[in-house]
């Protein structure tokens, strides 16, 4: 063979697979892997990189400062089961009247004919996971957990599951893989009941003697490893999870669901448990924050996003993984143990400069941390877009080539991505059955009764007798109710507002408007 030739195969050979490269590239662009990490109760002041606090929180900040940083972003409500069902479907939460904190013996919540996102994303090719906190219920309502439990996330889209059934303070407190109690023992059956304790078991109201962890509310029925917790449980002994362990055992069951899928797109929802009550941190972060174990388990919960972040980098894949960050709700600091998170807060604002709290319809209940990232795809910027978890089904079907939407789920693509600060107009959120409506900078809150303050947990829970009319961009803690004084704004609020509750709210009609 003459060398020209060989030097025009050899050329041949380099362009073609270059080409084949930059078609594997696109396609992979086209399809990129996307992780949820959800945390459970973190406050929008609870990272440092919103600037609000006092802790330090390196890894989130990595990508809060990597990618794009909204800082008008929300979660559907202020409590879990809620915005977990909104996050997955794209469906208002006060839509479904079920949608409310459930117990651990609660039916599955989502209908398994319904759409959610990793059933999406599974119709275009992906493989799906989820890794930590479900709280959605399962099966068919007081579920055998000593068979396998069905219908659960593998039913409305989950390829594979790893999870916890409802929060760390209920039972039942055992991990459930793929519908299956981990490590259960046939011999030792596991019952559970959210109604009466089971015959000679002891429970915290009982048995002060038998506790690690005291309880400040709620919180006293079966104890399991020191700690009492919400509803009665037998059995299982050897499926008890260890809670010291959890953020660990989460993080080995994300990184192993990583490696495992790496070579196909994989949509993996990762739901931390922190720092939802009991907080719990592994030996290695006590003391870490000097805040007690409040503190202390958000710092753990940086480090695992850290490592975990690290592996999707040693496995080649961060470049082609969309990584989305938030929280399910906003911050408390006493719910229902003793933890010293009241009396070692120091300095640190979990809330931000936003009002109350987890429960409330005031800001601080459902603004969250909330961050897209995505290394070499997504450049730097801070978003004062309004965007809420809703959106990810639609914007996500968007990515991705897909033509479902969403009932409520805005397709904000580009502002996800960075490349726009169009966010939503409206929105409205919810708070333990209550909703708001959310309009520009404006927020009004129609008139509910009940306590204005929750003392069990010391936040302002947004009720009143009255309208409530804010203008946040002025006014963003909450402080100076508008609603006499811009009562054409405040009766265009109202009326838009009933016109998407389809229902009429508080009574307008005492308005007297001119
Ligand atoms: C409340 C619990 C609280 C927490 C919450 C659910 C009591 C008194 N309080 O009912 O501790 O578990 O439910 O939190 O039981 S959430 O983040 O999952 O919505
Ligand atoms: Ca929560």
């Amino acid at each position: 063979m003459k060398i020209t030739s060989l030097a025009s195969i050899i050329l041949l050979i380099f362009f073609s697979s270059c080409n084949n490269n930059e078609q594997a590239n696109k396609s992979q662009k086209a399809k990129p892997n996307i992780v949820i990490i959800y945390l459970d109760d973190l406050g929008y002041g609870d990272m440092s990189a919103y600037d609000a606090g006092t802790l330090n929180t390196p890894n989130m900040d990595m990508l809060a400062n990597g990618g794009v940083k909204f800082t008008k972003g929300y979660a559907p409500s202020a409590t879990c089961t809620p915005s977990r069902y909104g996050l997955l479907t794209g469906i208002y939460p006060w839509r479904n009247e079920r949608a409310k904190i459930l117990p651990g013996t609660a039916p599955l919540l989502i209908d398994t004919t319904q759409m959610t996102i990793p059933k999406m994303l599974k119709a275009e090719g992906y493989h799906t996971g989820i890794v930590g906190k479900w709280h959605l219920g399962l099966g068919k309502g007081n579920a055998n957990w000593n068979e396998k439990i069905s219908p659960g996330p593998n039913e409305v889209g989950f390829d594979h599951s790893y999870i916890l059934a409802a929060t760390q303070d209920r039972v039942p407190t055992v991990y459930i893989k793929n519908g299956n109690v981990v490590n259960l023992d046939p011999n030792d059956p596991i019952e559970v009941s959210y109604k009466e304790n089971f015959e000679g078991e002891p429970t915290g109201k009982d048995n002060p003697e038998l506790l690690k962890m005291k309880w400040h509310h709620g919180h006293n029925n079966s104890i399991v490893n020191g700690i009492p917790r919400i509803g009665f449980m037998k059995g299982g002994e050897k499926a008890k999870w260890i809670d010291e362990d959890m953020a660990d055992k989460f993080l080995e069951e994300a990184q192993q669901y990583v490696k495992a899928h790496k070579t196909e797109p994989f949509f993996l929802y990762y739901a931390l448990q922190q720092p939802h009550v009991p907080r719990t941190p592994h030996p290695r972060f006590v003391g870490k924050s000097s805040m007690g174990p409040r503190g202390d388990v958000i710092l753990e919960a940086d480090w695992c996003i850290g490592e975990f972040v690290k592996t999707l980098e040693a496995e080649g894949i961060l470049e082609n993984t969309l990584i989305i960050f938030s929280s399910d709700n906003g911050p408390v600091l006493n719910d229902g143990y003793y933890d010293d998170a009241v009396e070692k807060l120091g300095d640190h604002t979990p809330w931000g400069p936003l009002r109350g709290g987890k429960y409330s319809l005031f800001e601080a209940g459902t603004r969250v941390p909330f961050l897209t990232y995505w290394e070499g795809t997504i450049q730097p910027t801070t978003s004062d877009a309004m965007v809420s978890q809703l959106d990810l089904y639609s914007s996500l079907a968007a990515l991705v080539g897909s033509e479902s939407r969403a009932q409520d789920s805005n397709n904000l693509l580009d502002v996800f991505l960075g490349k726009s600060q169009e966010g939503r107009e409206e929105l409205i959120i919810e708070a333990t059955s209550r909703t708001a409506y959310k309009k520009g900078d404006w927020v009004m809150i129609p008139p509910y009764k009940g306590v204005k303050v929750n003392e069990r947990v010391d936040i302002e829970l947004g009720n009143d007798d009255v309208f409530q009319l804010y203008n946040l961009k002025n006014d963003i803690g909450q402080q100076e109710n508008l609603a006499s004084s811009e009562k054409k704004k405040l009766q265009q609020m109202v009326s838009e507002f009933e016109a998407i509750r389809g229902e009429s709210f508080g009574e307008i009609e005492e308005l007297e408007l001119k």
